[in-house]
């Protein structure tokens, strides 16, 4: 896949004409670009509805009504991050991922796998980008992006599923502590330099692409393995309700991995694995971590 070279200054306006060009020679759909916009994975699902074709992409440089999961709010600010939202279609998605679960998780992963790729091209080895389960990409143990997939269906048919990708670029994207659930961090601060956002959104949708299509295979699930976070170390898994506030503790284990269908592996303290479903919990480092 190639080092990439996040050097600043080589795009300094981005409007609908400068995004084609950017893109340009990237297998993608249609392609739409929003100085504002309330959240790229509401355009795109209005898009979907409007016949939008496979991989076309919404790119905002400010979200005013940016989503996480469960509605909590994702913050992007302008000028300093990105936030886009991908469509797939069925057609280009592997039939045995077709159901919604599998296929949620899946390109969940996907779209962190693709960030963390393109980080780890320019970060020290030491220090990482790896996938928190399941939606977000931390570097020195900050999250600093988070993925949001929503499927839509026609009946009981998928229409389309949109792949949302929110990543802190420069400092100004780091919302205020008590915005957030879990220490942010911003590519600038992990790679200790400056970073132009355009060139890194070639570089995550061109990661993307090469990932999707072997989004099936035994080697996406290894990458995948290999950049999960907190292995080993005990974690608590709450109920996760979106709601803030105090949910109640679920579990309490170590991270022992991933489950061929992209399921947690936690070892709870009998020495029991148990699984972890996506969607029910939220993970947080346990403050007393022990042996
Ligand atoms: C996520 O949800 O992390 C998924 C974020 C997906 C955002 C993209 S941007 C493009 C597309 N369009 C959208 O409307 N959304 C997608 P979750 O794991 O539920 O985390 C949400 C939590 O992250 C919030 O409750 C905050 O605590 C925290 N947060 C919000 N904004 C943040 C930011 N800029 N950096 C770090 N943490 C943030």
């Amino acid at each position: 896949m190639g080092i990439v070279t996040l050097k600043r200054g080589t795009i300094q306006w981005m409007d609908q004409a400068a995004l084609e060009k950017l893109l340009a020679g990237l297998p993608l759909g249609s392609l739409r670009y929003f100085a504002s916009l309330g959240s790229t994975n509401d355009l795109a699902g209005r898009w979907v509805a409007a016949g939008a074709s496979d991989l076309s992409l919404v790119v905002a440089d400010e979200q005013t009504a940016g989503r996480g999961r469960l509605d909590r709010r994702w913050y992007t600010q302008p000028g300093a991050g990105l936030a886009f939202s991908l469509i797939l279609r069925p057609q280009g998605l592997p039939p045995a991922l077709t159901s919604s679960p599998a296929l949620l998780i899946r390109l969940t992963a996907l779209g962190a796998l693709a960030v963390c790729e393109t980080l780890n091209e320019a970060l020290p080895p030491m220090l990482p980008a790896q996938i928190k389960w399941p939606n977000d990409v931390i570097a020195t143990r900050r999250k600093l992006a988070g993925v949001l997939v929503e499927l839509h269906w026609a009946g009981d048919q998928m229409d389309a599923a949109i792949l949302g990708i929110g990543i802190n670029v420069s400092r100004h994207a780091i919302p205020s502590a008590e915005q957030l659930n879990f220490p942010a961090t911003c590519v600038e601060a992990v790679v200790e330099g400056e970073v132009d956002r355009w060139t890194l959104l070639r570089a995550v949708l061109s990661n993307l692409l090469t990932w999707k299509a072997e989004l099936d295979s035994e080697r996406f699930m290894q990458a995948w393995r290999g950049r999960l976070a907190f292995r080993g170390e005990w974690v608590q898994v709450f109920t996760d309700t979106g709601q803030g506030g105090e949910s109640p503790l679920l579990l309490e284990g170590q991270v022992a991995g991933l489950n061929p269908d992209g399921t947690l592996r936690l070892k709870l303290h009998s020495g029991e694995v148990t699984s972890v479903q996506f969607g029910e919990i939220r993970l947080r480092q346990s403050e007393s971590a022990s042996t």
